[in-house]
Formats: C-alpha cells, structure tokens, sequence
C-alpha cells in the first residue's frame, strides 16, 4: 500500500553534517523525498510534536535537544513506506540497532539519535500535516 510517513533529521545530525548521508540512503532504497524544509522548533511545537511522551522521564531532556538545532523535515512517499523508513532508521537505542542501520552508523546515542520516523499510519498522518500542508507534498 501507499504510505506517506514523516522523517526528521534531527539537530545531532544536521549539526554533523549528515543531511546527505541520510537522504543518500533514503534514495538507494527508492523511497521518495515528497517534501522537505529545514527550520527550527520553538519549545510549543517540539513539545506539541512529543506530547505522547510527555509523562516520560526523558521528555523534558527530549525537548531540548531537539531544540538545540536546525532540523530537517521531510515526507517519505512509497510502498510500506513507514515501516520501510523505520527500518533503515533502525532501534530506538543505537547501540540495539542492527548494523548498517542509521542510527546504529551515525547516531550519538538514545535521546540523540538522529532520525525521527512515524510508528503507524495514524501517526504518520498527524505528525506529516504537523509540518506541511497538503498542498506542499508532491
Ligand atoms: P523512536 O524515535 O524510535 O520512535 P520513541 O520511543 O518514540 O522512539 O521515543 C522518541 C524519542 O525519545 C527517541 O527517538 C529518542 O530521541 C528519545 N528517547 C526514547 N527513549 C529514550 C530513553 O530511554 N532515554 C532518552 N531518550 C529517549
Ligand atoms: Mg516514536
């Protein structure tokens, strides 16, 4: 099936110069960047993106640190693409994740691990139009 799913560089990764790296991966396994942006996030909306996690003992660590940076934003579009993205993404805790994944290749370690990706369909539909609107997907 058709999926839209949301990946985030996060700042870790920006600052480290990773941007190519990560959408090269993406590329070599045919998933389609649809859509793509840098910015910043305010507390509001890194809160507001993490509320899910809000009762967790990390969440407040969380914020900060993707607070502390450019991110980039982007819309994977393909077949099975959430499941897809997370699996080049690999474990939450880089040290879990398999080789050859990005996290278990670049990231720093739990908090900054470097990549966001949607878990589901029902997150993926919120957390793309948290970023872009319909009209900025292609
Ligand atoms: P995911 O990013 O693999 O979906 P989640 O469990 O949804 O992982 O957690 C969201 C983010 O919160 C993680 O990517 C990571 O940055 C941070 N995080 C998760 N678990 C921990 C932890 O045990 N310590 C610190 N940060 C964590
Ligand atoms: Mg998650």
């Amino acid at each position: 099936m058709k999926e839209l799913t949301l990946g985030i560089i996060k700042p870790d990764g920006v600052r480290r110069n990773l941007i190519g790296n990560i959408f090269s991966r993406v590329e070599k396994a045919e998933l389609k960047i649809a859509a793509a942006r840098m910015l910043k996030l305010d507390r509001a909306k890194a809160e507001g993106f993490y509320a899910v996690h809000k009762a967790r003992p990390f969440f407040g660590s969380l914020v900060e640190s993707m607070m502390a940076g450019n991110i980039v934003v982007f819309v994977l579009s393909g077949d099975n693409a959430i499941t897809r993205w997370r699996e080049l993404m690999g474990a939450t805790d880089p040290s879990k994740a398999e080789k050859g994944t990005i996290r278990a290749d670049l990231a720093e370690n739990i908090e900054r691990n470097t990549v966001h990706g949607s878990d589901a369909l029902d997150t993926a539909k919120r957390e793309v139009a948290y970023f872009f609107k319909e009209d900025e997907i292609f």
